[in-house]
């Protein structure tokens, strides 16, 4: 595996403080803020604050800590939309798309938290 991370991407400079952001949850190693272009009443993304391009990068390169905080971060921004099963919520969508085909338009991962209205099925048939 080859990544080679450019920061000079979006998701770079609003870790810098360059570019605001809506931030809901900011932790050690994550930042959770709203989606620019909102795809349902919640949308947030959440990334991690090392450089990592997309998620298999992330899986192999980042520290056990990156990786737990991570993770807990994503279930602590469901928890505060409160929109989990669990929690009575009507479900959310969470994705991250990688590369070309995946249409990853930021090279910085990012998980999306796409919740708020049914949100159909997750892909078109062939
Ligand atoms: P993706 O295709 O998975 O790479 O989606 C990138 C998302 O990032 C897209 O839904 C719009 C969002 N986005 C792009 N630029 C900005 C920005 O400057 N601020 C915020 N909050 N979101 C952004």
């Amino acid at each position: 595996m080859a990544y080679a991370y450019d920061d000079k991407n979006i998701f770079a400079k609003i870790l810098r403080g360059e570019i605001p952001n809506t931030t809901v949850l900011e932790t050690e190693h994550s930042l959770a803020f709203r989606d620019i272009n909102a795809q349902a009443p919640d949308h947030v993304l959440v990334i991690p604050k090392g450089p990592y391009v997309c998620f298999d990068h992330f899986a192999a390169e980042a520290s056990d800590a990156e990786i737990a905080d991570y993770t807990r971060a994503i279930g602590q921004v469901v928890a505060a939309l409160k929109v989990g099963p669990g929690d009575g919520g009507d479900g959310y969508r969470l994705l991250s798309n990688a590369g070309k085909d995946g249409v990853q338009e930021v090279p910085h991962l990012h998980v999306h938290i796409v919740a708020g209205r049914p949100l159909g099925r997750m892909l078109q048939p062939l």
